[in-house]
């Protein structure tokens, strides 16, 4: 069976959230599978990030999969980026992860039956994420025997142009790899 690795690599922002000063950038989300036993949620610590910057991601980033799945295998990358703007602690980011976790484990296909916010009301549940601005959510499927063999880098873009109360523009960058 094929390895198949999500590696969570960088923050570009464009364009805050935060009318002033800088945002606080954190994602959660969750890869799932069409064996619901790999399936894994994951939540990134904040990046203080300012317009033109780009950045790495700390800790709860960088590898968020890493399993050996059937060729003829599916999966499923979901995220959500979010702006903190009430202050937490390391070990709510930690519950916010158990959370997905545990949510994803009582869901018996969650491929299937994903639907666009489980990780983020998980989370939410958790830690009260609602006071923290949604900037975008990404759900894109994967086919395990489509995927080319070694890294492929993906970039996820999100903004905000309109007539509301803020703009923003990001991008997040991300590597799929099959080995
Ligand atoms: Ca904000
Ligand atoms: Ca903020
Ligand atoms: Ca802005």
């Amino acid at each position: 069976m094929p390895r198949v690795v999500v590696y969570l690599d960088e923050v570009r922002c464009h364009d805050t959230e935060d009318k002033t000063g800088k945002d606080e950038v954190y994602v959660i989300g969750a890869i799932k599978t069409s064996d619901s036993k790999t399936s894994e949620g994951f939540v990134t610590r904040p990046i203080n990030i300012d317009d033109d910057e780009t950045l790495k991601f700390g800790p709860g980033g960088g590898y968020v999969f890493d399993e050996q799945l059937p060729r003829n295998g599916l999966f499923q990358i979901e995220m959500t980026a979010l702006d903190e703007d009430t202050a937490k602690t390391a070990s709510d980011y930690e519950q916010a992860k158990k959370a997905i976790d545990k949510a994803l484990a009582t869901v018996p296909n969650p491929r299937v039956a994903a639907v666009g916010s489980l990780t983020v009301e998980a989370a939410d549940a958790a830690v009260r994420l609602d006071k923290d601005d949604e900037l975008g959510t990404l759900l894109k499927p994967f086919s395990v025997s489509q995927i080319p063999d070694g890294w492929t880098l993906h970039r996820w873009d999100f903004e905000e142009e309109g007539l509301g109360w803020s703009t923003w523009k990001y991008e997040i960058l991300y590597w799929v790899g099959k080995f």
